[in-house]
């Protein structure tokens, strides 16, 4: 604990300062999966503030479920989430995370328009100079970051990409754009030093990288994406049949 960490001469509520302390070191693995915090009383010494500011802060990193309250235990890191993502159906992160009772969220890194560079051209089937709608986020599971994620989508599908807070795939279908099949690769790759930071882990550690083609019921594609996946919080499974 840094016990400078929290100070009223910033302009972040104090209980908003103290959650994001104890969520570096959450996340950072300073403190371990379900180990147990201090108590309440001595984090308020510990950081000189009150106990309502200490009971605010564990109660935001509870609703964002990195903790859990135990009645009578006292509060506990949750065991990060790590999720197991079956192959062969296509869904969205959204879908993915709700389907586990987690909450999908995003940290947007951009979110803008351009003119697709002639590798997206040719991939997306776009004459040179067209337009795509460029989203790069962080994808985080329970607020825990999962994925760095760039999506390409034709502005004729998605003319601005603003309108996308949460799912991509939400705000495409309700223009009529269903996603309906994907093309993915998987590659083993370890993450550079601008990746590590953005997934708050070590440069070097392992990661998925994953290329998707979605294609439409018409078979027009509406997305390409690369993405990196955190290794150590991601599975993929898939189910094996003997051929016919
Ligand atoms: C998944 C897809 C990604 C798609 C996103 C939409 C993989 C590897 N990627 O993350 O292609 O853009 O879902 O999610 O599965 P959203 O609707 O929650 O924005």
């Amino acid at each position: 604990f840094d016990n400078q960490a929290v100070s009223s001469a910033r302009a972040l509520p104090l209980y908003m300062q103290l959650a994001q302390h104890l969520r570096q070191l959450i996340i950072g693995g300073a403190i371990n999966d379900r180990d147990a915090l201090p108590a309440e009383r001595d984090l308020a010494e510990r950081f000189s503030v009150s106990r309502v500011t200490v009971r605010k802060a564990l109660q935001s990193l509870t609703d964002e479920g990195l903790l859990q309250q135990r009645q009578g235990a006292g509060t506990f890191v949750s065991a990060p989430p790590r999720v197991e993502q079956p192959l062969s159906v296509l869904t969205s992160f959204t879908e993915d995370m709700q389907s586990r009772g987690l909450t999908a969220g995003s940290v947007w890194l951009d979110r803008t328009t351009g003119t697709a560079s002639s590798d997206e051209a040719l991939i997306l089937g776009l004459s040179l100079g067209e337009r795509v709608s460029r989203l790069r986020r962080i994808r985080l599971a329970n607020g825990v970051p999962m994925a760095i994620e760039n999506s390409v989508v034709p502005s004729r599908f998605l003319p601005d990409p603003g309108a996308v807070s949460g799912s991509l795939y939400d705000v495409l279908r309700a223009r009529g754009h269903i996603p309906h099949r994907a093309l993915q690769r998987l590659s083993a790759t370890s993450l550079t030093e601008d990746q590590a930071r953005l997934l708050d882990t070590q440069p070097g550690s392992p990661a998925l990288h994953i290329e998707r083609r979605t294609f439409l019921p018409t078979g027009g594609m509406v997305e390409l994406v690369r993405s990196s996946y955190r290794g150590d919080a991601y599975d993929f499974v898939v189910e094996l049949q003997l051929s016919a």
